[in-house]
């Protein structure tokens, strides 16, 4: 009788040991989105950019691959870079987000490219962003439309004078 109940307590010692591995692997309450949003797509167009910050909390780095929604079927991560004292852009297959550290997605460097918007997003409406990594689990945002114009609180109060 002894021996089972010994058993029985080992094996359920493995079971914990196997469930806290696969959870540590998972890392996804280690990884802490900021201040995203997707800018409202210009009448006419069908394309608009979305932006963020991704904070990694692990030790190790976290690799995005790519992101997607239902509002398009295609979403591409995007740099920005200076080339001949023009700007670009052009798509990143991914991006690495070291360990303890932060990737800023933002106007004029790395953004999400929206294609093909299935419909007008407009402001003050909300989507819902998947974001895909590499050896994590994938990670839904709730992401808030902004206007162009609500990009830059303080232009906006110049209108009053
Ligand atoms: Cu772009």
């Amino acid at each position: 009788m002894n021996k089972i109940f010994f058993i029985v307590i080992v094996l359920s010692f493995t079971l914990l040991n196997i469930n806290s591995d696969a959870f540590a692997v998972e890392h996804d309450s280690n990884i802490i989105i900021e201040t995203p949003y997707v800018r409202a797509s210009i009448p006419g167009t069908t394309i608009t950019s979305a932006y963020m910050s991704i904070e990694n909390k692990n030790n190790a780095a976290i690799i995005l691959t790519g992101a997607s929604g239902l509002f398009s079927d295609r979403i591409e991560i995007h740099q920005h870079t200076m080339s001949d004292g023009m700007m670009k852009m052009r798509q990143v297959e991914q991006l690495i987000i070291e360990g303890d550290n932060k990737v800023i997605l933002q106007p004029m460097g790395y953004h999400l490219m929206i294609f093909n918007v299935k419909k007008a997003l407009l402001p003050e409406e909300e989507v819902s962003l998947t974001l895909h990594f590499k050896q994590q689990k994938d990670l839904v945002v709730t992401i808030a439309v902004r206007s162009i114009k609500q990009k830059n609180p303080d232009k906006k109060q110049h209108h009053h004078h």
